[in-house]
């Protein structure tokens, strides 16, 4: 069993009463990592560490130069760990093993320099006024950010809060999610290695209610609060910052609907349908779960994407020929594996997939539901997709609109003006055309209705992690 503590002012901790619990391998279904528990307590004393790191420390007072230095030996060594990083993610969550070593960790050191270097090179503004004055703006940090994460991508969606937060200039208390603790410990241990001063990246585990989460988001101490997680768990969290008035950054579910139109490259087209809806076995808020499809090529392209699907590789996690890993826990997979019978109960077909052995389940697609029926609702969270026939642009438009999520939409069309349009037309906050999941990290990243509060990504980062403070100069007095 391997052993990971809590960060906490530049030292690896137990938690005060020495409690403990068990992160489970969702491939072997046995735990392979004991895990300090915190408590309240135990966030408490991070919120400290981080407060005078904060108040009296040297980190916010570095320029963006020595920070983005720092940041950027900490991505360096985040790339030289590249195998202990994604072995600990896959082990924790069961995402493939190629995925994490290709993508996750890659991206995570890449968060660490775009966001060194942006807050290094970003203006801010100044404003020349008519009558002997000038105004300008400042962009100084706001204090201690407590980060709260999500298991799907446990260091990629730590880092893409963490890094922004200290580019800028705060501190930080990371609550990385019970399901996938381990890359937040040893991020920290490479934090401390690169040469972070102690108490600036504390990491904290433990579980949300009642707990550590529940403690780091009703703290006074805290400026900033960023969580990705379940709209639920957002309004509780939204709630409990609501008593000191702390801003919140929520990115929640989602149901992205991937729009097919009949002039759409169809190779192109179903491959990214794969991909959006597959990948990391659909545990994913961005999943084009819904996959509207016009008519008239409905049967050849459903024909075309199940049979893609039936081909990908299921398996063990940690073998880089795997492409769908098991469900991140026997609770999730329960909570998938029930939205089969729900769909079949509301009369739909599952048109190939359904549970494989332990908590894998087959890349499954669903039809004959109905728009309003709950599988095409409500999240689902795994590789589970509803295909569903459209006739022209209002319809499909209306069909995607048509849901309390409005994180992200996919459009495949040859035509650009028609892309345009419906890119317009969609309540969303990301539109991909003839492409999914690629991203430009300045631009704003957040979803609108259940989906969130809010964006981040280059200067969206820079507005929540800062207190922009105007100053008003007189030039001369007249
Ligand atoms: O999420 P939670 P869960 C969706 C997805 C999934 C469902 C449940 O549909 O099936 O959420 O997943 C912490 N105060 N997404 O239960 O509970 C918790 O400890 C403070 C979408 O894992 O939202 C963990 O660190 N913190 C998603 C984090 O919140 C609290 C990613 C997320 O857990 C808390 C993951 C509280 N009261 C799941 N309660 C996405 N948008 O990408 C929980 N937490």
């Amino acid at each position: 069993m391997e052993s990971f503590g809590h960060v906490i002012g530049g030292e690896e901790v137990a938690s005060v009463g020495g409690a403990t619990f068990e992160s489970v391998d969702p491939w072997t279904r046995a735990p392979w990592a004991t895990v300090a528990l915190g408590s309240a307590e135990d966030a408490r004393r991070a919120i400290d560490t981080a407060r005078t790191a904060f108040d009296d420390g040297p980190w916010p007072r570095m320029s963006f130069a020595e920070r983005g230095q720092l940041l950027h030996r900490l991505a360096d060594l985040i790339d030289a760990h590249t195998d202990e990083l994604a072995l600990a993610d896959t082990t924790d969550m069961g995402k493939p093993i190629a995925q994490t070593t290709s993508h996750d960790v890659p991206r995570s050191a890449r968060n660490f320099r775009f966001f060194a270097d942006h807050a290094r090179i970003t203006p801010a503004e100044t404003f020349p006024m008519p009558d002997g004055h000038h105004a300008y703006t400042r962009y100084d940090p706001a204090g201690v950010v407590a980060a709260i994460a999500p298991w799907n991508f446990p260091l990629m969606m730590a880092t893409w809060k963490i890094a922004p937060a200290l580019a800028w200039g705060n501190t930080v208390v990371l609550k990385p999610a019970e399901q996938s603790p381990a890359s937040a410990t040893i991020l920290a241990r490479l934090a401390l290695e690169a040469g972070l001063p102690p108490g600036v990246l504390n990491v904290v585990h433990g579980y949300g209610p009642s707990s550590v989460g529940q403690a780091l988001t009703e703290s006074p101490d805290v400026d900033r609060i960023t969580f990705t997680g379940e709209s639920t768990t957002g309004r509780v969290i939204s709630r409990a910052a609501a008593g000191n008035l702390t801003p919140v950054s929520l990115e929640l579910g989602g149901k992205g609907a991937n729009l097919v139109f009949a002039d759409a490259d169809l190779d192109h087209a179903v491959r990214w349908a794969i991909q959006a809806i597959y990948s990391n076995s659909g545990q994913v808020c961005l999943a084009g779960s819904r996959l509207y499809v016009q008519r008239g090529i409905y049967d050849e392209f459903l024909a075309r994407f199940t049979a893609a699907a039936e081909a990908m590789v299921l398996g063990d996690p940690k073998d880089p020929a795997t492409q769908i890993g098991p469900l991140s826990s026997q609770e999730h997979y329960e909570k998938v594996a029930g939205y089969l019978d729900v769909a079949t109960a509301d009369g739909a077909r599952l048109h190939t997939g359904g549970r494989a052995d332990g908590w894998t389940i087959r890349p499954t697609v669903i039809t004959g539901a109905g728009q309003r029926a709950r599988v095409t609702q409500e999240e689902i969270f795994g590789p589970v997709v509803v295909v569903l026939p459209f006739d022209d642009e209002a319809d499909a438009v209306s069909a995607a609109n048509d849901s309390p999520y409005g994180l992200n939409a996919m459009v495949f069309t040859r035509d650009l003006a028609r892309a345009h349009r419906v890119a317009n037309a969609l309540r969303v906050g990301t539109v991909w055309a003839n492409c999914f999941f690629v991203r430009d990290l300045r631009a704003p990243f957040g979803g609108a209705k259940n989906s969130g509060v809010g964006r981040e990504g280059g200067t969206y980062s820079r507005e929540f992690f800062t207190e922009p403070k105007a100053v008003v100069m007189e030039i001369a007095a007249s």
